[in-house]
C-alpha cells in the first residue's frame, strides 16, 4: 500500500491510511457546554468552542477515506462503581461527579451532559470508548479494536490537550502506535497548556508522537487520493 506524507513536526511522516484510526477525544457536552463537569471545575468552556469546526472537517475527510473512526467519552456508571473516591472527591461537593447539574448528572454514563455533542454524533457504525480514566486504553477494549483493525498510526483529536487527548497518545505511543496529535482540533481551558501540550508530543525528536494540522491532513488524504 503506497505511503501518503503527512507535514508534521518534528519531522513529516508517511502513513498508509489504510491503517490509520480517526480518534475524537470526549467531544462531550460535559466538557463544552455550560453546566457539566468542565464548568464546575470551573473553567471557561467557551474555550473549548474553536476546535469544533476543526473536528468535523477532519471527521467528516476520513469517512469519506473510510478510516476507522473511534469516538471515545469520559463517563461513569450511575452507581459510581467505577469511579475512584479520589477522583470523585474533587471540586466542591454540589458540583462533584454524579451530583446533578443543567444537563443530568455530571460526568454519568446515560445523561445528557455526556452524549458528545451534535454537530460530531457518531454515526451508528462508529465504536464508542467509554472510559472511567483519562487515557482512552485503560480499563477500554480500545488496543483490541485497533489491533483487529490492523491499525498502526491513530490520527487524535479532541479535549483537553493536555489531559485526555495527552495521556492516551502517552498510552499509546507505549503500546507501539504512532500517533499524530491535530494542533487546531485539539482544545484546552488553559491555552499555554495547549501550546505547551503539543511542543511536548514534538519534543526530543517526537518523543511521543508527531504533531500537524487538519489542514495537512486534509492535503495528504488529497494527494492520496490524486494518486490512487
Ligand atoms: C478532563 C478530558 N480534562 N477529557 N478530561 O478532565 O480532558
Amino acid at each position: 500500500m503506497a505511503r501518503a506524507e503527512i507535514a508534521a513536526q518534528p519531522f513529516p511522516l508517511a502513513v498508509d491510511f489504510a491503517r490509520t484510526a480517526l480518534v475524537i477525544i470526549d467531544m462531550q457536552r460535559d466538557f463544552l457546554e455550560p453546566g457539566g463537569f468542565g464548568a464546575a471545575l470551573g473553567n471557561d468552556v467557551s474555550l473549548l468552542m474553536g476546535v469544533v469546526g476543526p473536528c468535523l472537517r477532519i471527521l467528516t475527510a476520513a469517512r469519506e477515506a473510510g478510516l476507522l473512526v473511534v469516538h471515545t467519552r469520559e463517563g461513569h456508571r450511575p452507581d459510581l462503581s467505577d469511579a475512584p473516591p479520589a477522583k470523585v472527591a474533587r471540586g466542591t461537593p454540589d458540583k462533584r461527579i454524579g451530583a446533578p447539574g443543567p444537563m443530568g448528572r455530571i460526568l454519568i454514563r446515560g445523561e445528557p451532559g455526556h452524549d458528545i455533542i451534535p454537530e460530531l454524533a457518531p454515526l451508528p457504525d462508529e465504536p464508542v470508548i467509554d472510559k472511567p480514566g483519562k487515557g482512552a486504553f485503560y480499563q477500554t477494549d480500545l488496543e483490541l479494536m485497533l489491533r483487529n483493525n490492523g491499525i498502526e498510526t491513530l490520527l487524535v483529536c479532541g479535549v483537553t490537550t493536555e489531559v485526555c487527548v495527552h495521556t492516551t497518545i502517552r498510552e499509546a505511543n507505549d503500546r507501539g502506535y504512532r500517533c499524530i496529535a491535530l494542533a487546531d482540533a485539539c482544545g484546552s481551558y488553559f491555552p499555554e497548556f495547549h501550546e505547551v501540550g503539543l511542543r511536548m508530543i514534538a519534543a526530543q525528536g517526537g518523543i511521543f508522537g508527531w504533531v500537524s494540522t487538519t489542514g495537512d491532513v486534509l492535503a495528504a488524504l488529497a494527494a492520496h487520493e490524486r494518486a490512487a
